[in-house]
């Protein structure tokens, strides 16, 4: 190994110290039928883990990774030996990326296609050898300046032809790469002010472009699933995508919903002032539910602190809306996350992933526990049991109208209301979380 020193990380049990091994992580563990591994599609982010280097818009990187020496394109062929040997050192199976975080841009969009080509094939090469699979890829169209005014939703025609060229390209690699998704997230696709902005324009544009992508997947046969990641601002303050309702609006609207699904991440639902169980619940119950960027954000923060999840509470409640969804299918989990500035040292990198990946193994458990269990299931049926019979029956089943809801209003039953027990239902969770 070149890059990393440690061994792979190992299961050692719940009682482990060592910041460098699996306390929950336990793929073959099978809970009510399900076996962790197969619902734990864990995914490697290029960005937050082999191009970041720390800084933000007060101060410069404080990384200096062992990558770091070279530069150009030996730099981005020396990120992906790393890379590999990354995925390795945590038995990951998967891993995400932009276009412009494997291989630099080029004077010109053909060089810079040229760039991407020779480290796609080599990429190709490292997948075939080590069975790591691309999760998915996507086009970074935020980063240059060219992208000033957005990209599918520029007002200027010739940065939506642009884009056009880089998705293209972005979809042949992934059908090249065998990429099981393909993500749409749109940071610049938004706007600052309405005094400049089209806002029907831009939107129609949006469709416009993504329909065109459907378009030219089909025409070469790429058929990894289509993802819309949401988010409601940061950069751009109003985001077209704002949260899963929207999204999904969007492509309802647009005539798009069919071939997309939702890829959602923890940080976004809590800038749209959600939690990540709510994005989860709306997209599942329209089988929008696609795939995740698991990452979490600070409560005192107002924006993407994109941290490495912990959060017991959350990676549960998301685990649970996953496996009532029976999987994410072609989706998985995407470590959409960051070391903090101050954690430095390469091995945090290993570190970091290890807890998310715990944290996520921890919330698997208690999660297929509860469903085994049927826990909130039997709370839930009991609820909502007026719908079952009598007069809540003829409504769900439409054999009730206004006029027969009056007449039995007027018949003057009492109405009984019992209580929603949310404490004791907390408590519960506490108990299932506790006892993994
Ligand atoms: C940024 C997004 C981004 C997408 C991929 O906030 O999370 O990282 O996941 O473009
Ligand atoms: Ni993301
Ligand atoms: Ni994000």
């Amino acid at each position: 190994m070149a890059y990393f020193s440690r061994t792979p990380i190992s299961y050692e049990g719940r009682d482990s110290r060592n910041p460098y091994a699996f306390k929950h992580y336990n793929p073959n563990e099978v809970i009510g039928g399900r076996r962790m591994g197969d619902d734990l599609k864990f995914s490697v982010a290029y960005w937050h883990t082999f191009t970041a280097n720390g800084s933000d818009p007060f101060g410069v990187g404080t990384m200096q990774r062992g990558w770091d020496r070279f530069s150009g394109m030996d730099l981005a062929k020396a990120r992906l030996e790393a890379a590999f040997e990354l995925f390795a050192t945590l038995g990951v199976g998967y891993f995400c990326f932009h276009d412009r975080d494997i291989a630099p841009e080029g004077d010109t969009l053909k060089e810079t296609n040229r760039n991407l080509d020779e480290i796609v094939g080599l990429m190709e090469k490292n997948m075939k050898d080590s069975g790591v699979k691309l999760l998915w890829n996507t086009a970074n169209m935020f980063t240059h300046p060219r992208f000033v005014h957005g990209a599918a939703t520029s007002c200027n025609a010739d940065v939506f032809a642009y884009c056009a060229a880089q998705v293209k390209k972005a979809l042949e690699t992934a059908k090249q790469l065998g990429a099981q998704n393909y993500v749409f997230w749109g940071g610049r696709e938004g706007y600052e002010t309405l005094l400049n902005t089209d806002l029907k324009l831009e939107q129609d544009n949006l469709a416009r472009f993504m329909h065109m992508a459907v378009d030219y997947a089909r025409e070469i046969g790429f058929d990894g699933q289509f993802l819309i990641e949401p988010k409601p601002k940061e950069p751009t303050k109003h985001q077209y995508d704002f949260d899963a309702a929207t999204a999904m609006a969007f492509l309802q609207q647009y005539g798009l919903k069919d071939h997309f699904k939702l890829n959602l991440e923890a940080n976004h639902a809590t800038l749209a002032g959600h939690t990540f169980e709510h994005e989860l619940r709306v997209a599942r119950v329209s089988g929008m539910l696609g795939s995740i960027d698991a990452n979490q954000g600070d409560p005192l923060l107002g924006w993407d602190t994109d941290e490495f999840p912990t959060d017991l509470y959350t990676t549960t409640l998301a685990m649970y809306e996953i496996i009532l969804n029976d999987g994410l299918g072609k989706g998985g989990i995407n470590f959409d996350a960051k070391v903090r500035r101050a954690s430095f040292e390469q091995d945090d990198l290993i570190a970091a992933h290890v807890a998310g990946m715990d944290s996520f193994a921890i919330g698997w458990k208690a999660a297929a526990k509860l469903i085994e269990d049927q826990v909130f299931e039997n709370v839930i049926a009991e609820r909502y049991r007026s719908f079952t019979e009598g007069i809540g029956r003829e409504i769900v089943e439409g054999k009730a109208d206004f006029k027969s809801l009056e007449a039995y209003a007027l018949s003057g039953k009492p109405i009984v209301n019992v209580s929603g027990k949310q404490e004791w239902l907390r408590s519960l969770l506490n108990q299932y979380i506790l006892s993994v």
